[in-house]
């Protein structure tokens, strides 16, 4: 029930290019287009969205405000347009306008505003949220470069700059008016006054936050929320008459130094710097943001007692954790109340998700860094931190192991997630198995004190995104066995496909939207690069963030030796496979630069070896982000995710192929734990040590060099890398790394433990391919259970157990 028809939107994006380009529709060129229906989808939202507002503040309602480094948006125009209920009147009236609409889509840059898994489910939650109808505001920084574009030039990582504001700001409103001051470096003196001290802020230099809001469309409502992006200006205006005063070279030096903060987005995923930009940039967007819920809400209710009760602060990481003494600032030093007062505020509004158990990627920042850039915080820090360190003393009693464990300044340095476990009211993991490391292991003390502060919400996937707006054909059959479109506000609906699992048809019809979906994606690999997928094989595909943990070290381990046995035996019995893979490697992640590398290499060699003719291809996809994760996950039919057993927080991109019908080849980490639960061993391929294995394993002693001496295959590949694939070009540093250790520990992810496991669980996946209807019943099982992975679930979850806020 569409609200516009073709000829209205067509009426509509032709009086945009009147206006907003001068040009009639035989002059617009496909990006003028892609403003144009841009510019009408945000008129419809902005109409929908001054309701949303209405609504919100009649009802006093409570708010989310979920603060996040990334969001990791990827395209809005077919995403809104499908939200809207008008993406297929949209499609028609350009075509009508003689454009091709797949084309005009094509042309949007992806919003790169994040690194991986972090910032795309911040980006699901954003779509949920304003589905349920939850008032729910999203805020990060304007980076004017996204994530990297990734080219590969000689098999080889090469980063190139993403300007993606060059189109992407179709979507952004700046509002100059909401514009915020933030303060950095200067001294603070405290004056004694009417019995309190008073922070006199001195030498200051500041910056003018300014937003740029994109708004949000809900599916199936009329409920809008907004994306708020801060961009960085200075505010002292480069003044030639300045010159001679001296005062000229501090003009330009404050705006290079305030406009640097939004220029990039840190590539590092899951691993912590310190480098004092990216405390800046935390610093910055935090600040900004709750100077701007604040001032709302005086205007609102004139007072902050009540500031608690209508709003709640999600922390997404330790990243935005500066909004705990940025609120008490505010509270203390502009409200004037006491401690007690702002403490309890603050710790009614504030909760915590944490993305990861990996020790280098857990914030401490060095004090001197925090004190010298804020030292009104550092002052508010030190004063959380000593009365924590007072609780946790008598708690402990004067246990000095445990409250050295859980101090927030220790060391010299100070420890984000110890500030926010102590600061926020509800602290949660992203998996039931994550959840229950933080509370055993990592976070253990902090959870014996306060064991209802901890808890879990299993992560979720946007399900309208990532399977009716891309799998078309899937989402008809969906429709056709459930009963119509229901799934989409519910996804448990998804389970009556089950009744299906053993009709001959459905499952023909599953093999054939796969293979049909197969068939597209080796077209758009053919049209972008040449290369000729070999679609009778199976598409085994791992793509996500190169990570040692994630080892995809193992699966090209694993494919080395099918190659070599291969070689040595061409009549071996081998269920042909396509092994496709994705992923941006930080830039100065060495090793993760290497094994890219050795990716294409292994490529190289098995596609142009006849041995490997239509039975083993290797591809690497260059530049992995959210548009070409669309095109790949309805074409995929295996998902690796093998990570190391209790490295991998939850994963959302196994939750993504499990939805197109992908089985899962994988370790019981992270979710797919849970995934596990719900389809049971017949429907996965699990391999590999457990969680608690390895801790075991670890404890006992991990000898990498004897599984690897043992081990005739793993020797046989070893002596490959170690020769190397051409001339000078050979990878036994890696061999090294994983055998002896070079230095470090040796095979630290313990590859070689899981490897004859792993090799086994790719054999049964290979002998299962060849019982197309077994496999296709497979996949329509992991479909029908995997409503549960819907961030709407995720939602709901966190609305219940942590915000207290009513929901759809
Ligand atoms: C921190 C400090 C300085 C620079 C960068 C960072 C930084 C940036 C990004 C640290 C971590 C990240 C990203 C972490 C991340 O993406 N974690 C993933 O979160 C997903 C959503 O919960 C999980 O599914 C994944 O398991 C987890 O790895």
């Amino acid at each position: 029930m569409a609200e516009y028809t073709k000829d209205q939107l067509a009426r509509l994006i032709i009086g945009k290019l009147q206006r907003n380009f001068g040009r009639t529709v035989d002059q617009a060129h496909l990006i003028h287009m892609f403003k144009a229906c841009a510019l009408v989808l945000r008129d419809i939202m902005a109409a929908h969205g001054s309701t949303s507002e209405r609504l919100t503040h009649v009802a006093h309602k409570r708010q989310v405000h979920y603060l996040s480094m990334e969001f990791l948006m990827g395209r809005s125009l077919e995403k809104n347009a499908y939200n809207l209920g008008v993406l297929e009147e949209l499609k028609e009236a350009i075509e009508f306008l003689g454009f091709d609409s797949g084309e005009l889509f094509e042309t949007e840059p992806d919003a790169g505003l994040g690194n991986g898994g972090l910032g795309r489910l911040a980006a699901c939650y954003l779509d949920s949220m304003t589905t349920l109808e939850i008032p729910a505001t999203g805020y990060s920084i304007c980076y004017e470069l996204g994530i990297f574009k990734q080219k590969i030039v000689d098999g080889q990582q090469v980063e190139l700059a993403d300007h993606w504001l060059d189109l992407g700001d179709a979507w952004l409103i700046t509002k100059v008016d909401e514009t915020e001051e933030v303060r950095f470096g200067g001294t603070v003196e405290y004056n004694w006054k009417d019995g309190r001290n008073y922070p006199v802020y001195t030498g200051y230099t500041s910056v003018l936050a300014i937003p740029k809001d994109m708004e949000i469309a809900g599916y199936g409502t009329e409920h809008t929320n907004t994306l708020r992006l801060w961009d960085a200006k200075s505010p002292t205006p480069v003044d030639m008459s300045l010159y001679s005063s001296g005062d000229y070279l501090k003009a330009v030096e404050q705006q290079a130094m305030a406009e640097v903060i939004a220029k990039v987005l840190y590539p590092d995923d899951n691993h912590y710097e310190g480098k004092s930009l990216r405390l800046r940039q935390q610093y910055f967007f935090v600040s900004a943001t709750v100077q701007s819920i604040v001032r709302k809400h005086r205007e609102e209710y004139g007072t902050l007692r009540n500031f608690h009760e209508k709003h709640v602060i999600q922390i997404n990481d330790t990243h935005p954790t500066l909004a705990i003494p940025e609120l008490m600032r505010i509270l203390l030093d502009e409200e004037g109340y006491d401690w007690e007062e702002a403490w309890n505020i603050v710790t009614h509004t504030v909760a915590y998700t944490n993305h990861t158990v990996l020790a280098e990627a857990l914030e401490r920042w060095p004090q001197s860094l925090v004190s010298g850039l804020l030292p009104r915080i550092w002052d508010i820090i030190r004063e959380i931190a000593a009365r924590y360190q007072r609780d946790l003393e008598a708690y402990f009693e004067g246990d000095m192991g445990r409250v050295a464990r859980n101090a927030i300044i220790w060391d010299n340095e100070v420890r984000m997630a110890n500030l926010c476990i102590c600061a926020c009211y509800a602290v949660n993991g992203v998996s039931a198995l994550h959840s229950d490391i933080l509370r055993k292991d990592v976070f253990f003390d902090a959870c014996q004190r306060e064991p209802a502060k901890f808890k879990n919400v299993t992560n979720g996937i946007d399900h309208r995104r990532w399977l009716s707006e891309i799998n078309p054909a899937l989402d008809s059959l969906i429709r056709d066995c459930t009963g119509g479109d229901g799934y989409l506000l519910d996804p448990s609906r998804m389970q009556l496909l089950e009744d299906y699992a053993d009709d001959a048809g459905v499952l023909e019809r599953i093999g054939q939207i796969k293979a049909e979906n197969k068939r597209r994606f080796a077209a758009y690999v053919e049209k972008e690069h040449g290369i000729l997928l070999n679609t009778d094989a199976m598409f085994d595909v791992q793509v996500k963030r190169l990570h040692e943990y994630k080892r995809q070290l193992l699966n090209v381990i694993h494919i080395i030796y099918l190659y070599l046995h291969m070689k040595e035996n061409p009549n071996f019995d081998f269920t042909p496979r396509t092994y496709l893979f994705g992923a941006k490697a930080a830039p100065g992640y060495y090793l993760a630069k290497r094994i890219i590398r050795l990716i294409n290499d292994v490529s190289k060699r098995v596609n142009n070896d006849p041995v490997c003719r239509d039975r083993l291809q290797v591809y690497f996809l260059e530049n992995y982000r959210v548009s070409l994760a669309e095109k790949l996950m309805p074409a995929s039919e295996l998902s690796e995710q093998i990570s190391t057993a209790g490295k991998e927080a939850s994963g959302t991109g196994n939750m993504k192929f499990m939805m197109n019908g992908a089985l899962t080849i994988g370790t019981l980490d992270g979710a797919n734990v849970e995934m596990h639960q719900q389809v049971g061993d017949d429907n996965i391929f699990l391999f590999g040590l457990t969680a608690s294995e390895v801790a075991d394993l670890k404890q006992r002693g991990y000898y990498a060099y004897d599984y690897y001496m043992s081990n005739p295959d793993l020797k046989w590949v070893g002596k490959l890398l170690n020769d190397g694939f051409e001339e000078g070009n050979n990878y036994a540093d890696i061999t090294r790394r994983l055998v002896t250790g070079d230095g470090g520990m040796a095979d630290e992810y313990m590859l070689f433990a899981d490897f004859e496991s792993y090799k086994a669980a790719q054999q049964r996946a290979g002998a299962t391919y060849r019982d197309q209807k077994k496999w296709n019943r497979m996949s329509l099982i992991n479909v029908a259970r995997s409503g549960i992975f819907a961030a709407d679930r995720s939602i709901r979850d966190y609305a219940d157990d942590i915000w207290n806020v009513p929901h759809r």
